[in-house]
């Protein structure tokens, strides 16, 4: 690992046909990020939807796609790990981009620091009809049939699940829909790290806590709107940055 490299993390872009502004800002960051010292990070809903890697009529396919591609040309490192809204992305997605898929939660290590990546919705426990829908729609048997669709069929539906998603955030008390305590002590433990790093709740903070005399401090990456977020990590430590 060279010194003077920078890992850069960013999530909850959701990219869409209709956000032009934000996938412009998107695009300056790959280009920012396009030399072999940049590894870009995406901890998930990089897109709004995405309901195949074969739905090229989506006009990010276009756009985004290659982006993400001459910045890997240029000798820029990718990993990309798939969110809630966005867990369709597949290997051909992966091929196309010269990038990885990540599973989640992902450990890396970075200047000897372990630091565990993840999305983030599988630690929002508290939610159980979120949870519930999470174990069908993430099965290999439901993402099978659902690729099998057209595509029209399948941006139809699409469509009605992020209906029906905001429809019942609005009766949801807004804690349940932040990770649970206990979820992320748990993969302090399990993962044995001081570090995590994740998204899809849209707090971006910089928690520290105490356990066990020792501090542990959860990273949560901010959502796109008008200014794009990353949390880089490189030789100066970490460090939260914001563009437009
Ligand atoms: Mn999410």
């Amino acid at each position: 690992m060279k010194p003077d490299m920078n890992f850069i993390f960013i999530s909850d872009l959701h990219l869409s046909a209709s956000a032009t502004a934000k996938t412009n800002i998107f695009l300056r960051l790959l280009e920012r990020c396009s030399s072999p010292s940049n590894h870009l990070f995406i901890l998930g809903d990089l897109f709004d939807y995405w309901v195949g890697d074969d739905d090229i009529n989506n006009p990010l396919f276009s756009t985004v796609l290659p982006a993400l591609r001459n910045m890997t040309d240029a000798g820029a490192r990718l990993s990309i790990m798939r969110g809630n809204r966005d867990f369709l992305i597949g290997k051909r997605l992966a091929q196309m981009t010269h990038g990885d898929i990540l599973s989640d939660p992902y450990l890396i290590e970075i200047h000897g620091e372990k630091i565990l990546l993840s999305h983030g919705d599988q630690w929002c426990t508290g939610d159980a009809e979120y949870q519930a829908i999470r174990s069908v729609v993430r099965s290999d048997q439901w993402i099978d049939d659902f690729l099998q669709l057209p595509l029209n069929e399948r941006n139809k539906r699409a469509a009605n699940y992020r209906k029906e998603s905001e429809a019942s955030k609005e009766t949801k008390n807004a804690d349940i829909m932040d990770v649970s305590m206990q979820a992320v002590e748990k993969a302090f433990e399990t993962y044995n790290c001081r570090r995590i790093i994740h998204g899809h709740t849209h707090r971006h903070a910089h928690h520290k806590q105490l356990v066990n005399g020792q501090i542990l401090e959860r990273f949560v990456l901010a959502d796109w709107g008008t200014q794009g977020q990353a949390l880089i990590i490189n030789e100066n430590g970490y460090s939260d940055q914001f563009f437009d």
